[in-house]
Formats: structure tokens, sequence, C-alpha cells
């Protein structure tokens, strides 16, 4: 019996470059910034609420969302991190109105942009409830050693290499793919490593959680309506009523989902007539994991999500992902009742 020993992210890493046999350990790096990143990240949170760095920054993003000291300070770290390789000629963030340039000497002719919610949900940090990081990898479109362009960030989800979220909850954890299946790695804050904890995660086809702000109900379309009274009525042969979860981080209640199963919806609605979730660095990532593990995720049209094209950075979309079966029995509801909007 083979002695079970951790495997370190680093180590998977490396045992799996063959996956990118033109990576030439550029791709290696790129995970290698995102990891430090997250380290660093996990010791600020777990600081906050000591160090002052709860709370506002004092300015708003491009979403007119209000920045908190925790938002600036992740966004910077990552930017920071990725732009010190040399893997990276381009980023877009949540945190940021246009995307970045890096094309300075040692950035010029990276191949890789990343995309990126610094610090997802980060409004519920003041009242000590699980946030992530969100990130989605592409190569770039346009020719190496040229300024990155819109039509390097506007590629379909499909064209993703590899999309992640760093979740830092009861413990921080890195789930990512890059196509080969999903993985979870669990970080060891006494030995400073992610180690493998979660190997070729697949998410059940069915599942018994519905995750959906149902304050919102008033406002959804009928067909996601009629979807949520579906899972309220009892039904044994399909364990119905399902449970509801919601905690209002993506990356919580997507991680929760993935592993137990479930569907998590968030519609269009008044405040938010083309969803809340943005596509680029939200909902194609966290689209190409589900559907990695085994799940799918489409669009309030019923169009798979990593299939959309692209029109701006900060494009919303109504965002539906989960367990296979469960997005198929929302379909059939937004096929008879409309909201395919
Ligand atoms: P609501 C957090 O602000 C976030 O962007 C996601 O993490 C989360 O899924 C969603 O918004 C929650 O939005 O409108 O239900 O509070």
């Amino acid at each position: 019996m083979k002695p079970h020993f951790m495997q370190t992210l680093g180590e998977f890493i490396v045992a799996n470059q063959k996956d990118y046999p033109n990576a030439s350990g550029e791709f290696s790096a790129l995970f290698s910034a995102i990891r430090l990143a997250a380290k660093v990240i996990h010791r600020e949170i777990n600081k906050a609420g000591l160090a002052d760095l709860a709370g506002l920054a004092g300015g708003d993003n491009i979403q007119g969302e209000a920045q908190r000291k925790l938002d600036v300070l992740a966004n910077d770290t990552f930017k920071a991190a990725l732009a010190a390789r040399g893997v990276v000629c381009g980023i877009a963030s949540e945190e940021e109105d246009h995307y970045i340039l890096l094309d300075d000497g040692l950035n010029t002719d990276s191949k890789y942009i990343v995309l990126m919610d610094p610090l997802d949900g980060s409004s519920n940090i003041d009242v000590n409830v699980s946030v992530g990081t969100i990130f989605s990898v592409y190569k770039r479109r346009s020719p190496v050693g040229t300024k990155v362009t819109d039509a390097d960030f506007y590629q379909r989800g499909n064209e993703q290499v590899a999309a992640g979220y760093v979740i830092y909850g009861s413990s921080t954890m890195m789930v990512y793919t890059t196509g080969q299946g999903v993985n979870g790695f669990t970080f060891d804050p006494t030995l400073g490593v992610f180690s493998l904890s979660h190997p070729d995660m697949k998410t059940p086809e069915l599942g018994q959680i519905y995750s959906v702000n149902e304050g919102n109900y008033v406002h959804f379309p009928d067909g996601v309506k009629r979807y949520i009274k579906y899972c309220q009525v009892e039904d044994a042969a399909t364990s119905r009523p399902y449970t509801s979860r919601y905690i209002g981080s993506l990356v919580s209640d997507i991680h929760r989902n993935l592993i137990y199963g479930g569907i998590f919806l968030y519609p269009s609605s008044s405040p938010y007539p083309e969803g809340k979730l943005r596509l680029l660095y939200e909902c194609n990532p966290i689209a190409f994991l589900v559907e990695q593990a085994g799940g799918r995720a489409i669009s309030g049209s019923g169009q798979r999500i990593m299939d959309i094209q692209p029109e701006s950075l900060h494009e919303r979309v109504p965002f539906f992902a989960g367990s296979r079966r469960m997005i198929e029995d929302l379909e059939v509801c937004l096929d008879e009742f409309g909201g395919k909007g």
C-alpha cells in the first residue's frame, strides 16, 4: 500500500504540466503568482478585525459599489504578484474600470491574460462570512509583443485555459480546473502550503439544495418563480421539498453546491435587469468549474454561459449553475413559463 502523503499544489501543477506542452513553465509561474497572492489575502482576512482592514476604503468601483479596504488590498496584491513573473500581459478586475496592460519589458512577450474578482462578497467580511477570489485565464489572441486589445479580453468562456476560486472560509481552499477535471487544495497555514484534499471533484447529478435570494422573488421572471415553487413542492421520488441555502457569497454558495449537489440562481430582477453577476470574471470561471465537475451553467435565455460572446468588460448576465438534472428541470420551467428574456 503506497503510503499516503500530501501532494502540494506546486507539485501537482508540475506533475500535470504535460497538459500544457507549450507552456514552458509559464503556466506554473502564473499559478505560483495566484497561490502566493491567495496566501497573502488569507493572512490579511484572518486578521482583518484586528488590523482595521475591515470597513470601507473610501472609494467606489466602476460598479458604483463602495470599495472595502480588503477589496483594494486583494486587487493590488493579485496585480503585483501576476505582474512580477513575466507571464501575464494583461489583467482585468472587478475593481478596475478598464483592463490593465502589462507592457513593461518583463511582461510584453507574455501570452496569458487574467480576469479576476479579487475579493468577491467582501461586504460579508465585517460579519465574518466566507468570501472568495475568482480567476479566469486565457491565452492572448493578439500577437505576442504587441499591446493587448479588447479582443484578448472579450473571449467566450469556452476559450478559457484555466479557471478557479479561492475560498477564505473555515479553511482556505483553492479549487481550479485547466479543462482536465476539478481539483481542490486546502491551505495549511502552519506549513504555508496548499495540499491536494479534494481530487477530481464531481458534483452530484441531482442535489437537494437550491440557492437564491428569495427576497427578490416578486421581481423574478415567471419561469424562475415556477422553478422555485417546484423546489418547494413535496415529492418523495425526487427528495423534494429541497433545502434552501443562500449565503450571499458566490464562491461559498457554489463551493457548497459543488460538493453536495444543488443549483445556484441569480436571475434577472428589477434591481438587476441583466442579472447581478458579471460574465467575464464571475460567471465564466464558475461555469468552467461546474461543467468540468459534471454540472451545467446557463443564462436567463437558456444559453450555455461559456458560449456567450462578451461585448463589454463588466457586463452582467442572469446566472444559473449546478447539478445537471436540476438545471434541466429549471429549463423546463423557463421554456414553459417564460423568463428566457
Ligand atoms: P444579493 C456578493 O456581493 C455578490 O457579488 C456575490 O458574491 C453573491 O452571490 C451576490 O452578490 C449576492 O447578491 O443581491 O443576493 O445580495
